[in-house]
């Protein structure tokens, strides 16, 4: 797959960590660092997601692996919490996510070394590209139960007192949101008084360390909610760098307000709406339009969201339906939706893995195919992203709304006049019937008689004398339509 040489070196800039303004433009791929690739380049190793235990990916796989994520499109990647785990195996299986903390100062072994990440972050700076860290500020790990835990084996945090007292949270409750337990009696996850000033100053030290040891560019937070609001201005101030934070709700006026506290959230209300709408042929198109209104009027700023249909913990789109119109519709939704996209490893492959841990499929089973359809459709996708901005830095700020919606279909607009991505989706499924829907130039900006690329097929269409669009829909795609005259030296189907 060609990717435009222009827009990539139109979006590299110096290697220095990125202002929440600039993450605007990146475009991320999401891997479980222990699932995406090996050192030893294999793509036989076993891995039974039903195990639930390490499966060998690293550092250094990663490291061999980046001409895969950047033939794509994607400028940054965001791996799995890096620190020291927790040993040993449970009924909840092992750390090979990451998320049970236990030295914070040590990087997880079975990942590679430190001197394994600074190369990974140095590869990912020579291409222009950026590294995002995800980060779990909320809670350790222990193997065992919530009243059982030894905090000593703790660093730092080594006093029972660094804690709240043992509860299982109960989510219609603020308060125990925010000092109860995550996990269960297998694995607890001790909670951190994260209000207190000794914890906090312990991760704003922390936070400005790592993000300087390993030049990292962003940070995802885990389980934001669960942490006190007020954690955040100062840890992020400590960091120096954009936050995207998980807020696992589907309610915008719960979500919404978190980014008074940090710069992004991932975008949860989207994503169930997008899942809803489109993994299958009876999905409601009118609630996703609503929901893109809700969050316009409800969030400070959508275009700082992490814009996502799959992640380590939901079940992929593919297992909802096998329909690969619907699930191409659902992926080019996220990717032109307002803020950053994220698209979850193994995706392209069309990995249809359930709830967790199915979810979590070794990719190098895949053997990497960068011909397969979904790899090529993300290609495809970013492409035309990446040259919209390329053209306009502005685009990122333009606020995508929809022109257009019956019961079946949404066209939406990206981009002022001259750089403006005009997409339409359908949840007709791959058995769609062929129609013609006409947009109108009041509505998508296109002038008359210009020249307009849909850039899925490569067909060229001409709007007609009064600036009309006709598009021509079938077989449940998606089209996605640019100003041709934008494309010279692109790249983009042959332009
Ligand atoms: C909410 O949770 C807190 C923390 O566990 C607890 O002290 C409080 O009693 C709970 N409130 C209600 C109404 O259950
Ligand atoms: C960063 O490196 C310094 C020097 O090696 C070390 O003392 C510190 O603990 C490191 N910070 C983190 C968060 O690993
Ligand atoms: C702190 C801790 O127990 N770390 C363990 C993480 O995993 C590696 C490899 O499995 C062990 O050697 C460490 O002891």
């Amino acid at each position: 797959m060609r990717f435009s040489t222009t827009a990539l070196l139109g979006l590299a800039s110096a290697a220095s960590a990125l202002t929440p303004a600039q993450w605007r433009s990146q475009s991320i791929y999401q891997l479980l660092t222990d699932r995406f690739a090996r050192a030893d380049g294999s793509t036989t190793a076993t891995c039974n997601t039903g195990d639930q235990v390490y499966c060998g990916g690293s550092w250094q796989g990663v490291i061999d692996k980046l001409d895969y994520i950047q033939g794509m499109g994607f400028t940054a990647i965001w791996i799995s919490p890096i620190v020291e785990n927790l040993s040993g195996n449970s009924a909840d299986g092992e750390a090979y996510h990451g998320y049970w903390a236990q030295d914070i100062y040590q990087v997880n072994s079975n990942f590679g070394s430190s001197s394994d990440l600074v190369a990974l972050s140095n590869a990912l700076h020579q291409r222009g590209m950026y590294l995002m860290v995800d980060v779990v500020t909320n809670h350790m790990g222990y193997l065992g139960c919530g009243t059982c835990v030894d905090y000593s084996i703790f660093n730092p945090f080594n006093s029972e007192s660094d804690y709240h007292p043992f509860c299982l949270i109960d989510y219609n409750n603020a308060t125990s949101v925010t000092d109860c337990w995550e996990g269960d009696n297998t694995v607890s996850l001790p909670d951190l008084r994260t209000e207190d000033s000794g914890v906090l100053s312990v991760w704003e030290d922390w936070i400005t360390s790592l993000v300087s040891n390993y030049s990292i560019d962003g940070l995802r937070v885990d389980s934001a909610q669960q942490v006190d609001t007020a954690f955040f201005p100062p840890f992020q101030s400590a960091a120096g760098v954009y936050i995207v934070g998980e807020v696992f709700n589907g309610d915008p006026t719960y979500v919404c307000p978190y980014q008074q506290y940090m710069s992004g959230v991932l975008n949860y209300p989207i994503y169930f709406a997008i899942t809803q709408a489109f993994q299958s042929t009876s999905g409601s198109i009118s609630s996703l339009v609503n929901s893109i209104n809700e969050m316009k009027s409800d969030c400070s700023d959508t275009t700082l969201l992490g814009s996502f249909m799959e992640n380590h913990d939901n079940p992929r789109f593919p297992s909802l339906t096998s329909d690969l119109s619907l699930t191409k519709n659902a992926i080019a939704f996220t990717m032109l939706a307002d803020g950053i996209p994220i698209i979850y490893y193994g995706q392209e492959q069309q990995y249809a893995g359930g709830a967790v841990p199915n979810d979590r499929e070794a990719l190098w089973l895949s053997g990497y195919s960068t011909t397969s359809p979904l790899y090529t459709f993300i290609a495809s996708v970013n492409q035309i992203r990446n040259q919209a901005i390329y053209k306009d830095s502005q685009y990122v700020l333009y606020k995508a709304y929809p022109i257009y919606s019956d019961s079946t279909t949404v066209a939406m607009r990206k981009g002022s006049d001259g750089s403006q991505v005009i997409a339409v989706f359908t949840n007709l499924g791959a058995g769609g019937s062929t129609y013609t829907l006409t947009l109108p130039a009041s509505d998508t900006g296109f002038g008359d008689g210009e020249d307009v690329l849909e850039i899925l097929t490569c067909e060229g269409v001409t709007t007609d004398g009064s600036g009309n669009l006709a598009v021509q829909m079938g077989e449940g795609l998606p089209r996605v339509f640019y100003p041709k005259a934008q494309l010279e030296g692109s790249g983009i189907c042959g332009n």
